[in-house]
């Protein structure tokens, strides 16, 4: 089913039964086990921090990205990304050339308020964000209307959020810590990056 979420100055929607429960566990479990997670030392406020989270970058040799002042090359497609990417393509009507994986351990685990409108990545292009494992909650602020309310999105296990249009144009978010006791939660952001932004100028 898609549930449009209903975003002043952005585009979202949510399929919560993207995938069904088996191939949602399957993709957690094979992915938790065999993804190359690293722990990305992160430039904040002048100091090296260690991420809150472990991630992995997979994607077409020419997607480059380029954060926190390090440029990062991707891993090559596996068969299984090869597979969500195929499925995520067919559902979404767009294309994606990189994906990041995030693992989320448990609860302390997190993701600060940031948008996904760096200079590699093809402007207002869709971000499909797969979410597998522990539901974990996804906030949304308007960076200038202070008066609009937050928007709150419990992201379970198998559904696929697709953010496009003006949206990073005109909001941040953030997976906040929580308290409650929660298991391990994979995220997948499905990116197209700009092949322009990362070719050496000839
Ligand atoms: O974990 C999530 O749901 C969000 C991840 C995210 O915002 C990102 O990878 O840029
Ligand atoms: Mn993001």
């Amino acid at each position: 089913m898609k549930e449009v979420i209903l975003l002043p100055d952005g585009e979202c929607y949510l399929r919560t039964d993207f995938l069904d429960t088996r191939g949602a566990d399957h993709f957690f479990s094979h992915l938790k086990r065999t993804a190359v997670w690293r722990q990305p030392r992160l430039r904040l406020f002048g100091k090296t921090v260690r991420s809150p989270r472990l991630a992995a970058w997979y994607g077409d040799p020419a997607a480059v990205y380029i954060y926190s002042g390090a440029v990062h090359h991707p891993l090559p497609w596996c068969e299984t990304l090869q597979q969500l990417r195929r499925q995520i393509e067919a559902c979404t009507a767009a294309r994606f050339n990189s994906v990041l994986l995030n693992l989320y351990r448990n609860g302390d685990d997190a993701m600060g308020w940031h948008s996904d409108d760096e200079k590699e990545l093809a402007a207002d292009a869709p971000i499909a964000s797969l979410s597998l494992g522990a539901p974990r909650c996804f906030v949304m602020r308007h960076k200038r209307r202070k008066n609009l309310a937050s928007v709150k999105i419990m992201l379970q296990h198998g559904s696929l959020l697709v953010m496009q249009g003006a949206t990073q144009r005109h909001w941040r978010h953030a997976v906040p810590r929580t308290r409650k006791p929660v298991g391990a939660r994979i995220n997948l952001t499905f990116r197209l990056v700009s092949q322009a932004a990362v070719q050496p100028a000839s």
